[in-house]
């Protein structure tokens, strides 16, 4: 049976309660192994050596040295690919092209980016003329904040464990990385990564449990946590604020979307449905920045509609490395309960089901698996609950526009803000639209598109803070600044 165990300072540690929970594959229920919860004891231990580890040989190594043993850890993920697509694929059940060419570059990849941007990052520094005729140069300095806990989410575990590890580390703080109940395997792996490639014990370290009464609470309330950054719902993100008031801990927050897509009339219908087809379904819909509100100017509406049922239909369920699989299953089947009663209330609420709306029929060794069919509603009005809350499945419902006005205030009238796309050959309506549209994220023809060195995140409820090249740094450092006078 295989052991999911904490990482705490360089070693692999058991829970010292005895207390272990399961591990499930969601693709048929399967039992993957058991995680080992950390009780108190385990996340004092954690918070310690993290805390150790900054005034150690980790806080005393030049920005290059750092940079070598981030540049080492990417090499390293990058030599075991393998082992952690495996683990991935077992936790999440994604279909094998996702995370191969999404989960695992990427976790590779958030180490070399914050590498290239720390080593040529400056800071403001001024001159100015005192009273006295003399010369005052002020210039600012980053220092690290220091232990920073990492609460992350489910939904891409690797990638956005990392997307917070990598300037964490590059900006020379020492990490408790808390990953989702759900999928504890590759922040686990990433521990013998740091050990392999000589990151220094206590830099890197993973408590495995839940939130409340669990290790999540433990460590986010631990007064020796400097600061914490957490990805996930936006109720958790409330919890985790209040928990942080204490102390006055800084926190950064990507939280939970309900995110539009928009087309014009003028768009490439192509290009339009081909990537709604990745920005509805992919990952089956558990992608935070993913689509499920679909607003389309009206003398195209029908087309789109019967264009995205097609798609909708063509996204083959199945298990992760058949090359026909499309679509994997939804995390748990706690999630599978969440997500079909959302395909209850659209129903109970007068939806026309245009393709979807419950399980798909697998064969018999699949039947134990958390799965949903891909669904597409329309009918509704803006006021149902399918439009305004957060689902995080494989859904959309699809509404007609008649002009720029109508689509901008349906679009702004949610509390989420975290991302939208546009579907038009207009470039200026395209911009003019894409600046009135309350979200920290906008694609214009295209979704999910990254440039590392950009600002991510969410307005409203969908967070506080921006992620991503530079804006990592405002988190991760503490920005001071010294003033001499001569
Ligand atoms: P979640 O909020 O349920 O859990 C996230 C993490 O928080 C888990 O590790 C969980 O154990 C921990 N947690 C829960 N309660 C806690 C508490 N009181 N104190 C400390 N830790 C606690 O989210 P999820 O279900 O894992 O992920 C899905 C959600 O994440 C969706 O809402 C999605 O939109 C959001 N998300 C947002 C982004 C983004 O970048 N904005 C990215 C991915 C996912
Ligand atoms: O690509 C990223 O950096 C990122 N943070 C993606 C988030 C996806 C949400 O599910």
């Amino acid at each position: 049976m295989k052991e999911f165990l904490n990482f705490i300072n360089g070693q692999y540690v058991k829970s010292a309660s005895g207390s272990t929970f399961e591990n499930r594959n969601p693709v048929n229920g399967s039992l993957i192994g058991m995680i080992h919860e950390a009780g108190k004891p385990e996340v004092d231990a954690a918070v310690a050596a993290a805390k150790a580890a900054l005034t150690g040989d980790w806080g005393r190594i030049s920005v290059t040295e750092r940079c070598k043993l981030l540049d080492a850890v990417a090499l390293e993920i990058n030599r075991r690919f393998d082992d952690f697509l495996q683990a991935e694929i077992a936790d999440t059940g994604k279909p094998h092209h996702l995370a191969s060419h999404v989960d695992i570059p990427r976790g590779a990849a958030n180490f070399q980016i914050f590498i290239d941007t720390i080593k040529s990052a400056s800071t403001e520094s001024f001159n100015m003329t005192t009273p006295d005729g003399r010369t005052a140069l002020s210039y600012g300095v980053r220092v690290p904040r220091g232990v920073i806990a990492v609460i992350c989410p489910w939904n891409l575990p690797l990638l956005l464990m990392t997307w917070k590890v990598g300037p964490a580390l590059a900006c020379g703080n020492t990490v408790v990385v808390k990953p989702s109940e759900e999928t504890p395997a590759t922040a686990t792996l990433l521990g013998e990564v740091m050990n392999a490639v000589g990151v220094p014990k206590g830099v890197y370290n993973v408590v495995h449990g839940f939130g409340p009464g669990s290790a999540g609470e433990f460590l986010t309330r631990h007064p020796d946590v400097n600061g914490i950054t957490f990805t996930g719902e936006t109720r958790t993100g409330e919890a985790i604020m209040k928990a942080a008031a204490e102390g006055i801990r800084p926190v950064s927050m990507e939280l939970g979307g309900k995110n539009a897509a928009v087309v014009f009339a003028d768009c490439d219908l192509k290009v339009t449905i081909d990537t709604l087809q990745r920005s509805c379904f992919e990952n089956a819909g558990q992608v935070c920045l993913g689509t499920e509100r679909v607003y389309v100017e009206r003398p195209i509406y029908e087309q789109v509609v019967a264009a995205l049922k097609e798609r909708a239909e063509a996204m083959t369920p199945g298990e992760p490395f058949d090359p026909a699989t499309r679509i994997g299953p939804v995390i748990s089947k706690e999630h599978q309960v969440k997500v079909l009663s959302y395909y209850q209330k659209a129903r109970e609420q007068g939806a026309t089901v245009v393709t979807g709306g419950g399980v798909p029929d697998m064969p018999p060794h699949l039947k134990d698996g958390s799965w949903v069919q891909p669904t597409i509603w329309t009918g509704l009005p803006e006021t149902a609950s399918v439009i305004t809350d957060e689902i995080f499945g494989p859904c959309c419902h699809i509404s007609p526009f008649d002009s720029e006005e109508e689509v901008l205030g349906k679009v702004n009238a949610n509390r989420y803000g975290l991302a939208t796309a546009i579907f038009t050959q207009d470039i200026g309506r395209a911009n003019r639209v894409a600046q009135r549209i309350h979200v920290g994220l906008t694609w214009i023809n295209c979704w999910f598109l990254r440039d590392l060195r950009t600002s991510f995140g969410g307005s409203k409820a969908s967070g506080i803070g921006r992620e991503g090249g530079i804006h990592s740094f405002e988190f991760y450092t503490d920005l001071r600044n010294v003033m001499v006078k001569f």
